[in-house]
């Protein structure tokens, strides 16, 4: 049995009856549109590009950026355990294989492990991402909050938020050439974990754009799964404001860690 994501029109038309579905062309459009609040267009990330960030910036970035990544295959595990059809767990359980890795597969240690090495390339430590030192407080929340939402929303608006993926490749294609031409001093081999991501953005973005198309019939629920990008916008978009800040709490000698 297909699950469609079925609610109740919160606001029929004027004349009182339920309004139209989008045409797929009008919802696809409707979501691309979110390309505009993509985090591609943050004032961080256009500094990054033209290599105007110091080595300091582009630390903080990436020990934050860490707990984001890490949080990826929990949300996809997520969404697997909410998901009651095989043939979407199929699919979408690669996600989770891309990240932890592949059991017994030296040639891929997942992206966890390659953004680890990007942290060393950059001059963070593994045991300083691991530990979460670096982790701000408004990106802790905000990833925290999208790993809340994967987990208590129904299991197509989670697929539904992941779409910002349209928007990834084009971003890191630009990025690739932009970190190694700006941030000479770090070494290209660093970058993997994006080279990657290449190859499985667009997968994942195609799969996850036909489900949301297909299962999202009514108006209502293509409204709520454009909604839901909006959310995933700003949750990349707010943890760029707070690396861009910086810590602004006090030092404290022995912060206490987060359990
Ligand atoms: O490296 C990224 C990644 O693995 C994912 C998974 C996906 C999701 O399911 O929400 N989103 C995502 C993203 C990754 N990298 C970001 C970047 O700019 O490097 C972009 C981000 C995304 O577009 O959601």
């Amino acid at each position: 049995m297909q699950e469609t994501l079925e609610i109740l029109d919160s606001a029929p038309a004027a004349n009182g009856k339920p309004r139209d579905p989008w045409t797929r062309d009008e919802f696809v459009a409707a979501l691309e549109a979110l390309r505009a609040r993509y985090h591609q267009l943050h004032p961080f990330h256009v500094r990054m590009n033209a290599g105007q960030l110091s080595p300091e910036e582009l630390r903080r970035w990436v020990a934050n950026r860490f707990y984001y990544q890490r949080m990826i295959p929990r949300k996809d595990a997520a969404i697997l355990a909410n998901c009651p059809e095989e043939e979407v767990r199929r699919e979408w359980i690669k996600r989770v294989l891309d990240h932890d890795g592949t059991p017994g597969d030296p040639d891929d240690p997942g992206g966890i492990e390659k953004w680890l090495r990007l942290g060393e390339a950059i001059g963070v430590p593994r045991a300083e991402l691991l530990d979460e030192r670096h982790v701000l407080p408004a990106v802790r929340f905000a990833v925290n909050a999208y790993l809340e939402f994967c987990r208590t929303r129904p299991w197509i608006e989670a697929v539904a938020s992941s779409l910002t993926e349209l928007f990834g490749p084009d971003a890191i294609r630009e990025r690739i050439p932009a970190l190694e031409a700006g941030y000479p001093w770090i070494d290209p081999a660093g970058f993997a974990y994006f080279r990657a991501r290449l190859h499985q953005a667009p997968r994942d973005a195609e799969y996850a754009l036909n489900l949301v198309v297909e299962r999202c019939r009514m108006r209502a629920a293509q409204e709520t799964a454009v909604s839901a990008l909006a959310f995933k916008c700003d949750v990349l978009w707010v943890q760029l404001d707070a690396i861009e800040r910086g810590d602004t709490r006090p030092v404290m000698p022995n912060p206490p860690t987060w359990r």
